[in-house]
């Protein structure tokens, strides 16, 4: 059975081909490096193959081959359409939570035997292609047991379950060479403090991460592990709020070292950040490891999980991997979903489309910000006073409050110049028309 219409392939910038790129060329040289090693794209399981549209209005739309099928028999045809579809697009990777691949059964012994099962189609599936899995990862939000919280439940056996849960799921990464594994709190937070002890629930949350750091470390994975914050939904206060706030307790809790964020855009939109702002933040202290790479909708407040279509945010966001130089062990997951009432399969190849060509787009724009240097240049120049004089002193911390003083008293006047906002952003629309020549 074939499930998409065709092969999609590079015909450039001037095609009005909905199947055929206009940006992503995989083998295309930029900054020394091909598209395709800039960019691990990599196919979210769950939307792109799990998720039928529904919404809390009404039931499914999506129009499926395996819609109606027994439950196992569905998962094994995804698995097919999965593959073939990372195929015709040339995605190299893809992401999972146990839950998406295998159908979740009254017990966690069957629950696992199934997964167990297509797993093992997964693993043939990917030596006959030479697909990867980016990262895997346990759903702990579905399932009603998980209603007050997973790792910070009030019930100490949802707590195990919890943990059995993640022990699998990092079994089944580690099996599949994953090269990571993600932690998403979906009920890791509370809606009121009249029924909760946040000290006790943050320190299970903590004891969790360590328990996995200590398996890991176990048998072996070689993968990195990878906080994705969300500041809120499902719960009203989520722990994993933005990327200062993962930093924060990691760093309490002394597992730093073991894990980097995995930012998503929508969720950095929800945090009132822009997405330049948590990536940024993740980078300049070394802990941006991957990236969930759907956009919200502005006059929306919850997660839209969007295509990336917005080329402006794209160049940012590619700005910062250039200067990162990449990726080690992350990539560029398409945690979105199609519109419910896109429901043609067509429609799944079609945003995966437009979402790789934005992102390839914005990679050439910031190759083009990164040659010409203007917004470095420009950032130079503003710190400059740090360079000589007092300023330089402060540099390199030789100056006291008491020293200071006596500087600041001499002071007759400051030389202050434009912040220049509105050129900045008028040459980065530059930038952007001048990658698309
Ligand atoms: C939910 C979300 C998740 C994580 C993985 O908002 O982003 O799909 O990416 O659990
Ligand atoms: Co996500």
């Amino acid at each position: 059975m074939e499930f998409f219409k065709q092969k999609v392939s590079y015909e450039g910038s001037e095609s009005r081909n909905p199947y055929a790129f206009k940006h992503y060329n995989p083998d295309q040289k930029v900054a020394g490096k091909t598209m395709r090693e800039w960019l691990p794209f990599s196919m979210s399981w769950w939307h792109t193959l799990s998720s039928g549209g529904r919404d809390p209005f009404g039931v499914e739309t999506a129009d499926r081959p395996w819609n109606g099928l027994d439950a196992m028999k569905a998962s094994e045809m995804r698995v097919e359409a999965g593959f073939e579809f990372m195929e015709k697009l040339g995605v190299d990777y893809f992401c999972f939570h146990d839950r998406d691949v295998a159908p979740e059964a009254k017990t966690l012994k069957e629950s696992n035997s199934n997964l167990d099962h297509i797993v093992d189609i997964i693993a043939e599936k990917m030596k006959a292609t030479n697909k990867k899995l980016l990262w895997g990862t346990a759903c702990l939000f579905t399932n009603p047991i998980y209603m007050h919280g997973a790792s910070t439940s009030p019930y100490a056996d949802v707590f195990a379950m919890a943990c059995a849960q993640t022990k699998k799921a990092l079994d089944v990464t580690h099996k599949l060479g994953g090269l990571s594994y993600v932690f998403w709190g979906g009920r890791e937070g509370y809606e009121t403090l009249l029924n909760t002890n946040m000290k006790k629930e943050q320190d299970n949350l903590a004891y969790f991460l360590k328990m996995a750091v200590e398996y890991k470390e176990k048998i072996g994975f070689k993968g990195k592990f990878l906080i994705e914050p969300k500041p809120k939904e499902p719960t009203k206060h989520q722990y994993d709020f933005d990327v200062a706030s993962c930093l924060e307790f990691l760093r309490k809790y002394n597992l730093e070292k073991h894990f980097a964020i995995n930012v998503e855009v929508n969720h950095a939109t929800l945090a009132g950040h822009t997405v330049h702002h948590e990536i940024n933040f993740a980078r300049i202290n070394d802990m941006w490891g991957s990236m969930d790479i759907n956009f919200g909708d502005a006059l929306l407040g919850w997660d839209t999980d969007q295509f990336p279509t917005n080329i402006y945010d794209a160049s940012l966001i590619m700005y910062e991997l250039m200067k990162q130089g990449g990726f080690t062990n992350g990539g560029l997951n398409f945690d979105a979903k199609v519109r419910r009432p896109s429901f043609t399969m067509d429609d799944l190849l079609a945003s995966y489309i437009a979402g790789m060509d934005t992102l390839a787009w914005g990679l050439k724009v910031a190759s083009i910000m990164i040659e010409d240097g203007y917004f470095d240049k420009n950032i130079d120049s503003r710190y400059s006073s740090y360079n000589s004089g007092i300023g330089a002193k402060i540099s390199s911390k030789q100056v006291s409050l008491e020293s200071l003083e006596e500087y600041a008293l001499t002071l007759e006047s400051i030389k202050f110049e434009s912040g220049r906002q509105e050129v900045l952003e008028a040459e980065l629309n530059q930038f952007i028309w001048k990658a698309t020549k």
